[in-house]
């Protein structure tokens, strides 16, 4: 999120594309309705479907699954043809709009409503009320990232807050709510297959400067690879690991995957869900470390699964970062029960078996404090260097003095501080950062511009112009000493910059002369490392419109994406809507998370919502002959089927099926219940959705497409 929750009381409309935070987020719902009832702030909801969220709603959207960006551009679109772009905005602090302009050119209203379903007069109302209603906060979710195009849509959502000069403003930004509790921290520290922690690039300098860090040597870490080119190279993401085991694909390793350890992953919320399970049947070990045994325990068959029961947040502490960027300290309530462990010791037995306990544990002396130490001195590409331990719980300590609307502590040990001091927090002295981007502040003060990361100029592809990537004169932080642009700060300490200097005398140099250490840049339209440059529509992989494959088909296949083959042309086929009809997409809601393993084991949540089921409109059930409350089963273009009990409801469209994904403990038809060890069996089983989610895989990040796929249904 570029601002925060609470920020968002002081919007003067809200957009949330591919959100239902009324059962996702339920908490940030208190924000959103402050805005739309104290500042009478318009709210506009895009959906396939009529959410809690949309109930909500003074604009309900309906929109075709997987054609997110083409409305976006098309709103881009609109708003630049009737002039009510934020020409100052865009002259001084963006770049490429000229050629972003001339690309979403050709997506009229017209054409939006050709491809989305969306009436024409409806994108021009929507574009007027953003436009009549500054600052607008711009909220999505996973309804806009499960996509084939997620990286282009979200691109969009940015440029649309870009062109109408909500950034770095209060009231506006792109607001993207996380999910997990501590996943903004998960993100930051990578867990992930292709930076290192803090968004240091897969390269040998981002080695050796976490080498440092950890007080390792470069040339043992590289000695552990088994030639130096793996070093660099993205590893496998979890939206396709199995393909690694299964051999059923083309794969970039000289040797299969033989072991895995799911680390508190409820490992039905992977697609292809069936052919997953296969590939947990055919690993060497396969270790999982969770307080439930997940559903992969009950599916596998052979024995190679070992249970390590691991204790819950509230038998363990340390340091969480929250959606809006914010660290706080998670204190224990209770010793771990039951025999579990928390995921700390267990992390440390595992490296002193591994027998790497000398190499990175040796500064570990107090867990988990020294944990975040190594955070606090590591992490400076984001500013994790001011949230000390002794910081973060004093904030916690004196909650009550912060202010709910501007986040800032009035008085009291904590004066001046934003709460949790959100990222980037560059000093123990600096109060954190409440909002992104935002010029008005001084940097010291939690102002910053945007980032020079790209270069000083580029010249476009497209168009042929060279542009200047800094911001234009006059663009600058209240104490600034340059006036305007400025690249990032370097070799103030010989041979390092901002991001690699350990002794922060760079950082400080910035902060000193009133600047950002990071440069002050113009944010892109035009992203000239991405396959679509600019966004622009592809039809979904599986597309229920094979009339509009050859006006936007989607890539070339990708034969290296994450170690594995991928396919994008090669699977999209304008035949494969005769035989599966329906657009599947999947998504949450409120009583169950994720897997479920949590909150099936829950019986109070299991009573609230104790029966998997798809919603089906009710013409659609009618024409098939399928009774509200029916069984039916749910076919994939793969081979993949599930049997769900039928709920009508007008709040999908007759063309949609929509299922929630947090089920699991029955495979295909076939109950599992009897694999779970005695006694930990959830109370509530059902078939998990992502059976049926189709095969799709985002260009750039690899996520799948689990809301935009293809299905057949029959009574069952
Ligand atoms: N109770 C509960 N809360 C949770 C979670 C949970 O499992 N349970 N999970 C957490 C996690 S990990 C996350 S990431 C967040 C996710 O939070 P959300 O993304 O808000 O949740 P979803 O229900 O997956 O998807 C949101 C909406 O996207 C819509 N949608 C589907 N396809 C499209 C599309 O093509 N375009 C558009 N515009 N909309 C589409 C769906 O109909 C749905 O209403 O929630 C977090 N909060
Ligand atoms: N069809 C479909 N599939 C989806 C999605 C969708 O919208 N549709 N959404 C995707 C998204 S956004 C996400 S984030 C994933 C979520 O997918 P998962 O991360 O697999 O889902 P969770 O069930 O939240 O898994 C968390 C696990 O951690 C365990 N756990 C809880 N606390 C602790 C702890 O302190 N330590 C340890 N070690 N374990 C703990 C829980 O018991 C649980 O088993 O699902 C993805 N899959
Ligand atoms: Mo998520």
């Amino acid at each position: 999120m570029t601002n925060s929750l609470n920020d968002m009381r002081h919007a003067q409309s809200m957009i949330f594309i591919g959100s239902n935070a009324a059962e996702a987020h339920p908490v940030s719902m208190q924000h959103i309705l402050h805005a739309k009832e104290v500042n009478n702030a318009p709210v506009i909801v895009v959906d396939p479907r009529f959410t809690k969220l949309a109930a909500k709603a003074d604009e309900f959207v309906r929109i075709r699954p997987g054609t997110d960006c083409i409305f976006v551009m098309g709103l881009i679109n609109e708003i630049i043809q009737k002039g009510w772009e934020d020409k100052e905005f865009i002259r001084s602090r963006v770049a490429g709009f000229p050629e972003m302009a001339a690309s979403c050119s050709q997506y009229t209203p017209e054409e939006v409503e050709n491809v989305t379903g969306i009436p024409a007069v409806q994108t021009r109302k929507v574009a007027k009320i953003l436009a009549t209603n500054r600052p607008t906060s711009l909220t999505w979710c996973m309804g806009g990232t499960q996509h084939h195009i997620g990286s282009s849509i979200t691109r969009a959502f940015c440029i649309l807050q870009l062109v109408l000069g909500n950034m770095g403003k209060s009231g506006g930004g792109t607001n993207i709510f996380r999910g997990h509790d501590n996943v903004q921290g998960a993100t930051d520290m990578c867990v992930l297959s292709h930076t290192l922690p803090g968004y240091y690039g897969l390269k040998d300098g981002s080695w050796k400067h976490w080498c440092r860090v950890w007080d390792v040597e470069y040339d043992y870490i590289a000695s552990r690879f088994k030639e130096k080119k793996w070093m660099n190279a993205k590893g496998f993401t979890l939206s396709r690991w199995y393909e690694g085991v299964l051999g059923e694909e083309k794969i970039e390793q000289y040797t299969p995957i033989k072991a895995m350890i799911q680390w508190g992953c409820g490992s039905n919320s992977n697609s292809q869900y069936n052919r997953v399970v296969k590939a947990y049947n055919k690993l060497d070990l396969f270790v999982i470390i969770d307080p439930f045994p997940t559903m992969a325990a009950a599916t596998c068959t052979s024995d190679n699964v070992y249970l390590l029961p691991c204790s819950s947040q509230y038998e363990t502490s340390g340091s969480v970062t929250s959606t809006s960027r914010q660290i706080q300290w998670r204190h224990k309530i209770v010793d771990p029960i039951n025999g579990c462990r928390d995921d700390y010791t267990i992390m440390q037995d595992l490296v002193e078996r591994l027998g790497f306990a000398d190499k990175f544990y040796k500064n570990i002396k107090e867990v988990p404090e020294d944990i975040t130490r190594e955070i606090n001195r590591g992490t400076l590409t984001i500013g994790y260097n001011g949230q000390t331990p002794e910081r973060i719980k004093k904030h916690m300590e004196n909650w009550h003095t912060f202010d709910i609307d501007t986040l800032q502590a009035k008085g009291g040990p904590c004066n001046g501080d934003y709460y949790g001091m959100p990222w980037p927090c560059w000093t123990e002295e600096h109060p954190g950062t409440p909002i992104l981007y935002d010029v008005s502040k001084p940097v010291s003060k939690g102002g910053l511009p945007f980032r020079n990361r790209f270069g000083i100029e580029h010249t476009y592809e497209m168009s042929g112009r060279t542009e200047n990537q800094l911001a234009a004169d006059g663009v600058y932080n209240p104490g600034s000493e340059v006036k305007g642009g400025y690249p990032e700060f370097k070799d103030v300490v010989p041979g390092t910059n901002w991001k690699t200097d350990l002794s922060q005398k760079t950082l400080k140099e910035a902060l000193r002369r009133g600047m950002a250490p990071f440069g002050n840049a113009r944010a892109r339209c035009v992203v000239w490392t991405f396959p679509d440059q600019i966004p622009i529509h592809r039809e979904p992989l599986h597309s229920p419109r094979p009339d509009l494959i050859s006006k936007y088909p989607t890539y070339e296949d990708k034969p290296n994406h994450f170690r594995v083959f991928t396919r994008f042309k090669s699977e999209q086929s304008p035949e494969l809507a005769k035989s599966f009809p329906f657009v599947l997409t999947t998504g949450r809601m409120v009583e169950h998370m994720g897997g479920g393993a949590e909150t099936r084991s829950n019986k109070y949540l299991a009573e609230l919502q104790p029966e998997m089921y798809a919603e089906v409109n009710p013409k659609t059930g009618n024409d098939l002959g399928v009774r509200d409350g029916d069984m039916i089963w749910i076919e994939s273009p793969e081979g993949g089927k599930v049997k769900v009990k039928a709920f009508f409801t007008e709040r999908v469209d007759e063309h949609t099926i929509f299922m929630p994904y947090h089920f699991g403990g029955v495979l295909m038809g076939e109950s599992l219940s009897g694999n779970y060890p005695a006694g930990h069996e959830p109370y509530v089983s059902g078939e998990p959705a992502n059976v049926c989610t189709n095969y799709g895989y985002d260009i750039v990040t690899q996520i799948q497409a689990t809301k935009d796929g293809l299905c057949k249904i029959s009574r069952a």
